[in-house]
């Protein structure tokens, strides 16, 4: 039967206008004029996932068809931001979306602003997750891109009394217009239970008998290539009881029980932990990697694979494991292989290791995830089998290299003793991936160096680097849309898939006419960052302020103390009268940060920053010059305004433990300069735009490890500056706390007593960055040139050169024709 070719609507303001009232009316059920915002917002992206359809019906025919290599991306998180602008831009159907909208008498902003964005990712992880998948689509590369959808995302951050409160994040409860569910596409995932062993026809096998299981429902998002004609798939999975499980309870006529099941089954996929750097070990955690994984892997066998030859895997698929949350994924793939597919161990281990690569996302030893091996032998028994005979072989390996050197085994070894028996995640993917890769050229080398130094040499040749990289076109094209006009101007199109071309805008930071215009997209994005913020929260700006932001998690390695302390020292010079308000460059601090519901001191470092934009905000003596603002629940929709507003970006972390950092990169590239430590992918800014244009300070990595091996004194630090020690004692005689000294004294006393992310030990060099700084905004001709040189020179950081790197060198996957 020839299936009739799809098309989309006709692409003309009045074929929108028709497909956009069709939906409205035969989709949403309700008439023109009787349509809510959300009524017109739905309809308006199912029209624009019209004209995307033909094109996603079409790749995926065609992979069916040519059969490709392609990457299944494997993520915890997704931090997709809003949809509909992106689909708008990636389809070239704004201008008439627009123009139809207005036509039928509609604001189309009004929808924009309609949507809630799935903030299915904590931070940075996520986010490049989400901005691969991008770039991915963008150069043809086939791609599946699979994960959870949590019922809740990362919680929504408000402020009571200047303290964080955390509200569920229902995204869902006006549905959302981009999912399309399969349930007749889910997968059955098994749990707990023993393994036996049994007789197969002379042969001993071994097989899992599962405890329960739960059905992995996907819902599958689309993901267009930008102009390109490209959409890929992002599939995310939830989770919900099966019939079999509710059955069982059913007819032993526990009707509670069963409704309870059913309850156990949803709740794994109900919520994302917002944790983002020390891992819990919670055994629903657990249960959610293992869920997402086991469904993901047996979906790709099932629909892609299909019949083919199980030895051809390594020819059509590469799973990377995006950190360690997938690792799972692992002994599961062995399980299928050789308790299902009857394979011999030793070629289907062959088999998995060409089959998965690995990125690791930190350096911070807290932050590595290991899972105890009770926990794991209970939920996932054979699993824990599987590891401990991955890890046996591999050590017998190591042995045979090396000899009985003990020590080495023990550091090896997948599985640690202490304080706990327990298989260390890292290890697992590091031995079985064909490829480990770190986000930095810094971190990469620490990771090689320090981290995992016997592995590197172990394996030689498995260890690279990929710097991260960020989407230009959602955190350049749609978050600035002045800059971008202004650049297609200078240089034409094609730098949006081409980014190095920015190089072409050098020489126009010599251009006073070219300045003049780049100053004047900076001055009108923060005016309508002004709006943003007086609309959601209540903030009025001033003119003429240097924007000095930090948006970012809140963590103590990320070190906020230090620009909580530097905004108290310039507070105090005032107030103290050594300077006179006049003489200090205007500012406007903006924070944004949300802190783990369980990490006391991020919280306590949130309640000091409002506490401290409170005194000053108010404070006469600092006639305006000084303003401190936090707006709650910083997301990807608040960072799209607010970093092409800055003039100032704050990348202040120990060096060392930031293992790149992709915020760093949206600044720059929308034209703000940074003030930063050599860390993470600062260290390759810096190297490209130069340091005439990069505030640099700190110490170094080296000088960090020095300074702690000779003991590190953080009170001596506080002793010998002036400055340091009136800004610590002026937060702790409680200025900011209403005279209570009790309420910030466990932040003081930490900073003079712990200090493990050596605040203090950099605060002289960051003050003194900060006087180059102002001395710098002066000269408001040098400060825009060196503005655009960074815009200029940035094009490196292109997700699509990040994903150009995992091609080459880890995935091999060419892009389709
Ligand atoms: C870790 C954990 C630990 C277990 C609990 C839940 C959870 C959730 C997320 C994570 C990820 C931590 C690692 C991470 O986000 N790393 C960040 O990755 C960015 C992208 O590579 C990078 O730019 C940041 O520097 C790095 O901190």
């Amino acid at each position: 039967l020839a299936l009739a070719p799809v098309t989309g609507p006709a692409s003309s303001v009045d074929g929108f206008v028709r497909q956009f009232l069709r939906n409205l009316n035969y989709e949403r059920g309700v008439p023109l004029s009787a349509s809510s915002v959300n009524d017109r917002y739905f309809a308006l992206a199912m029209t624009v996932r019209d004209y995307l359809m033909a094109r996603w019906l079409e790749d995926l025919r065609r992979q069916r068809e040519t059969k490709p290599k392609g990457v299944c991306y494997l993520s915890a998180e997704y931090l997709l931001g809003r949809q509909l602008d992106n689909n708008l831009l990636a389809s070239g159907l704004g201008e008439i979306a627009t123009e139809a909208m207005a036509q039928c008498g509609i604001d189309i902003d009004e929808m924009r602003a309609q949507e809630v964005e799935p903030g299915l990712g904590n931070g940075g992880l996520g986010r490049l997750a989400a901005c691969f998948i991008d770039s991915l689509a963008t150069m043809s590369v086939p791609n599946v891109g699979y994960g959870i959808r949590y019922e809740y995302g990362i919680f929504r951050q408000t402020f009571v009394d200047g303290q964080q409160v955390e509200q569920p994040d229902a995204w869902l409860t006006l549905g959302s217009p981009w999912e399309f569910p399969h349930p007749e596409g889910a997968r059955k995932v098994a749990f707990g239970g023993h393994t036996e062993t049994y007789d197969d026809g002379g042969v001993t096998r071994s097989r899992w008998v599962p405890g329960w299981h739960v059905q992995a429902v996907p819902y599958n998002y689309m993901v267009p290539g930008y102009l390109n004609g490209r959409v890929n798939t992002l599939r995310l999975w939830s989770a919900v009881a099966t019939d079999a499980f509710d059955l069982r309870i059913f007819n032993s006529g526990d009707y509670e029980e069963a409704v309870r099941a059913q309850t156990f089954a949803e709740n794994i996929s109900k919520v994302l932990y917002p944790e983002d750097s020390t891992p819990q070990g919670k055994e629903l955690r657990l249960q959610q990697q293992y869920f997402f994984v086991a469904a993901s892997i047996s979906d790709f066998l099932a629909t892609t694979l299909g019949d083919d030859d199980i030895a051809t895997l390594p020819d059509r698929v590469i799973f990377q494991l995006n950190d360690t949350h997938p690792v799972i994924a692992v002994p599961e793939l062995m399980r299928v292989l050789v308790d299902e597919r009857h394979l011999e161990w030793d070629a289907a281990w062959e088999i998995t290791k060409q089959c998965f690569a690995y990125t690791c996302h930190t350096l911070l030893p807290e932050a590595l995830e290991v899972w105890s091996v009770d926990l794991l032998g209970r939920l996932l028994p054979r699993h824990l089998e599987i590891i401990y005979r991955i890890n046996d072989d591999f050590l017998d390996e190591v042995r045979e290299r090396f000899g009985d050197d003990e020590m080495r085994i023990r550091n090896m070894s997948i599985i640690s003793e202490f304080p706990e028996r327990s298989v260390r995640m890292a290890y697992l993917a590091t031995v079985a991936g064909s490829k480990v890769n770190g986000v930095a050229e810094l971190h990469s080398q620490l990771l090689r160096d320090k981290v995992l130094p016997d592995f590197n040499e172990f394996f030689p040749g498995k260890f690279t680097n990929v710097t991260n990289g960020i989407t230009p076109r959602r955190f350049v094209r749609l978050a600035n849309p002045g800059l971008s006009e202004l650049i297609t101007e200078a240089i034409g199109t094609g730098w949006l898939t081409d980014l190095e071309r920015l190089r072409e805008l050098e020489s126009y930071a010599e251009n006073p006419d070219f300045r003049a215009a780049f100053g004047e997209v900076k001055a009108a994005n923060k005016r309508r960052l002004n709006e943003v913020l007086f609309e959601r929260d209540g903030f009025e700006v001033s003119d003429g302020h240097m924007l000095d932001v930090m948006v970012k998690r809140l963590h103590e390695y990320k070190r906020q103390m230090l620009k909580v302390l530097h905004i108290v020292t310039q507070y105090e010079s005032i107030t103290s009268g050594r300077v006179e308000a006049a003489d200090i460059q205007p500012r406007t601090f903006i924070f944004g940060a949300k802190a783990a519901p369980g990490y006391a001191m991020a919280k306590r470092i949130i309640h000091l920053v409002n506490a401290v934009g409170s005194v000053v905000n108010a404070d006469p003596r600092v006639e305006g010059r000084l303003k401190v603002l936090f707006p709650p629940n910083y997301n990807v929709t608040l960072a799209e305004r607010v970093i092409p507003a800055a003039d100032l970006s704050e990348q202040i972390s120990l060096a060392g433990k930031e293992a790149s950092g992709t915020g760093n990169m949206k600044f720059a590239l929308n034209g703000a300069l940074t003030i930063g430590t050599d860390d993470g992918a600062n260290v390759e800014i810096r190297e490209l735009v130069g340091d005439d244009n990069f505030f640099l300070f700190g110490m170094s990595e080296p000088q960090v490890e020095d300074l702690w091996a000779a003991g590190y004194k953080p009170a001596d630090f506080y002793q010998a500056d002036d400055n340091l020690r009136r800004a610590m004692d002026l937060i702790a005689s409680g200025a900011f706390s209403d005279g209570d000294k009790s309420v910030f004294e466990p932040i003081v006393s930490n900073l003079l007593y712990d200090d493990r992310f050596m605040v203090l030990a950099d605060y002289s060099s960051y003050i003194a960055a900060q006087a180059r700084v102002d001395a710098a905004y002066a000269d408001t001709d040098a400060w825009t040139r060196s503005a655009i040189l960074n815009v200029a020179r940035c094009g490196f950081f292109s997700s699509d050169r990040s994903m150009r790197d995992y091609i080459d060198r880890i995935w091999h996957t060419p892009p389709m024709l």
